[in-house]
């Protein structure tokens, strides 16, 4: 609705439009906590080579959602996706002790860009129905979150196969954003919906062009004949 318009509603009733970005190592549970927010079901999830977006209405709420596979060569591309990210969701595997310190170290640093530094941590200790999961506290403390400063940041337990803490951490980001909204104007929700199908069109092609990278590199490593 143009902004006109939108003006003479009551900011109560109006849908805030939030662009949200999930990231995590790969096989975290992007993807799962995703289409589990989405749909209320899980569908079959295979590694995401690009990304998934998605519109998840939660109250007053809609938040645009990328999901960013967590390999390498994705994970490069990151940076094209910061801007106009008003949070972010780190989704974190309980149940690798090998590769928690791995999380930290690829996501953490990029909360220090320009562009995300008035974001909202929301992470999510997921995998948490496994035996031997890490706990909520052992998580935070691994990822060193209490060294985080200026930082709004909330660690919520979850099992993105079952749905269990999902909307809890939902409703922390969505009041969250909903008391610095009203510190913050809303110039850059506007700016993304202006400019939202040109974007998505430049993220597909600098995805595309990954993704042609990679397989050509894997080409020449195959053996002639
Ligand atoms: N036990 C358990 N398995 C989960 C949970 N969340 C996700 N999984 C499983 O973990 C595997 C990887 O999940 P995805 O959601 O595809 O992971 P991803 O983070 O999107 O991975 P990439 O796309 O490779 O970056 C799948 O087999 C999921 O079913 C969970 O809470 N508990
Ligand atoms: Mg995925």
């Amino acid at each position: 609705m143009g902004g006109r318009f939108s003006t003479l509603i009551p900011t109560s009733f109006r849908r805030k439009a939030i662009r949200v970005l999930i990231v995590g190592l790969d096989a975290a549970g992007k993807t799962t906590t995703l289409y589990k927010l989405k749909l209320g079901e899980v569908v079959t999830t295979i590694p995401t080579i690009g990304f998934n977006v998605e519109t998840v209405e939660f109250k007053n709420i809609s938040f645009t959602a990328w999901d960013i596979g967590g390999r390498g060569a994705m994970r490069a591309l990151t940076r094209h996706y910061y801007q106009h990210t008003q949070a972010i969701i780190l989704v974190v595997d309980s149940n690798d002790k090998d590769r928690i310190e791995d999380a930290r170290d690829s996501f953490l640093p990029m909360l220090e860009e320009d562009d995300l530094k008035d974001a909202c941590l929301l992470v999510f200790a997921n995998k948490q129905d496994l035996p031997n999961a890490m706990n909520v506290s052992e998580v935070t403390e691994k990822l060193g979150l209490h060294q985080l400063r200026q930082r709004q940041w909330y660690i919520q337990a979850s099992c993105a196969t079952s749905g269990d803490g999902l909307y809890e951490g939902l409703d922390w980001l969505g009041s969250t954003l909903d008391k610095s909204g009203r510190r913050q104007n809303t110039k850059c929700t506007h700016a993304l919906y202006g400019g939202g199908l040109a974007w998505f069109k430049y993220l597909q092609e600098q995805a595309e062009a990954v993704v042609a990278k990679v397989k050509s590199q894997r080409k020449e490593l195959l053996p002639v004949g």
